[in-house]
C-alpha cells in the first residue's frame, strides 16, 4: 500500500514537472516570437483600387498629419492592399484611423490575410475581422492573429444611411510579425 502511495505521488510528481516543462517552453517560445516581432508594413509595398492620396502614405511610419492613403471609389469595391517583401507569420496588425476627419468611414472596413492576393478579390483570403467604429478610438488593433500570407488587405465597409461613402483612408497600417523561414521542413514558426 505504502509502495502504491509512492508510487503514485513518484506519478504524480512527474506529471507536475512535465506541465512545468511543458508551460516555460511555451512562455518561452511566445517571448521569442515577441521579440521577433517587428512591423514588416514599411518593407512591403503598397496598392489601392484608385488614387485620391497615394497607398504608400498608410505605411510612411507617420501617424497624424495630413499624410494619409485615400480612394477615390468607396465601399465594399475599395481596398488597399499591402504585399509583404517575403511570406511572413502576422501576429497583430494595427490600423490608424486617419485624424483631421471623418474618422466614422472606417466602420465596417475589413481586414484580410492571403497569399498573393489581388485587390478586391478575396478568394482564398482569411478574414481578420471587421472595425467597429469607436468615436476617439486610433489605433484598431487585432492582435492574436498568428497566420501566414503575403498580403494584407483593407476592404471599405458598406455604406449606411449616415455614412454613404465609406472610402478607404488610413493614416498608417502596422503589421507585426516575422518573415517565415524559407529552408524546406522549418514552417514559420520561428521566422528568420
Ligand atoms: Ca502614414
Amino acid at each position: 500500500m505504502r509502495i502504491f502511495s509512492k508510487q503514485t505521488n513518484l506519478r504524480d510528481q512527474f506529471t507536475e514537472m512535465n506541465l512545468f516543462v511543458k508551460t516555460v517552453i511555451l512562455v518561452l517560445l511566445h517571448n521569442v516570437m515577441d521579440v521577433q516581432s517587428r512591423n514588416l508594413a514599411r518593407e512591403g509595398t503598397a496598392s489601392q483600387d484608385s488614387e485620391s492620396y497615394p497607398a504608400s502614405n498608410a505605411i510612411d511610419g507617420e501617424i497624424s498629419g495630413d499624410l494619409f492613403s485615400h480612394t477615390i471609389s468607396a465601399g465594399p469595391s475599395a481596398w488597399w492592399l499591402l504585399t509583404l517583401k517575403n511570406r511572413a507569420l502576422i501576429r497583430e496588425i494595427k490600423i490608424y484611423n486617419r485624424v483631421d476627419c471623418c474618422q466614422d468611414r472606417i466602420d465596417g472596413a475589413t481586414v484580410w490575410i492571403g497569399d498573393n492576393l489581388i485587390g478586391g478579390n478575396y478568394e482564398g483570403a482569411v478574414k481578420v475581422g471587421t472595425v467597429q467604429y469607436e468615436p476617439g478610438k486610433n489605433p484598431y488593433i487585432f492582435s492574436g492573429i498568428d497566420k501566414k500570407g503575403t498580403s494584407v488587405e483593407i476592404q471599405g465597409g458598406p455604406p449606411t444611411e449616415s455614412v454613404p461613402n465609406k472610402y478607404v483612408h488610413l493614416q498608417e497600417v502596422k503589421v507585426y510579425g516575422s518573415y517565415c523561414e524559407i529552408q524546406a521542413g522549418k514552417g514559420c514558426m520561428l521566422g528568420l
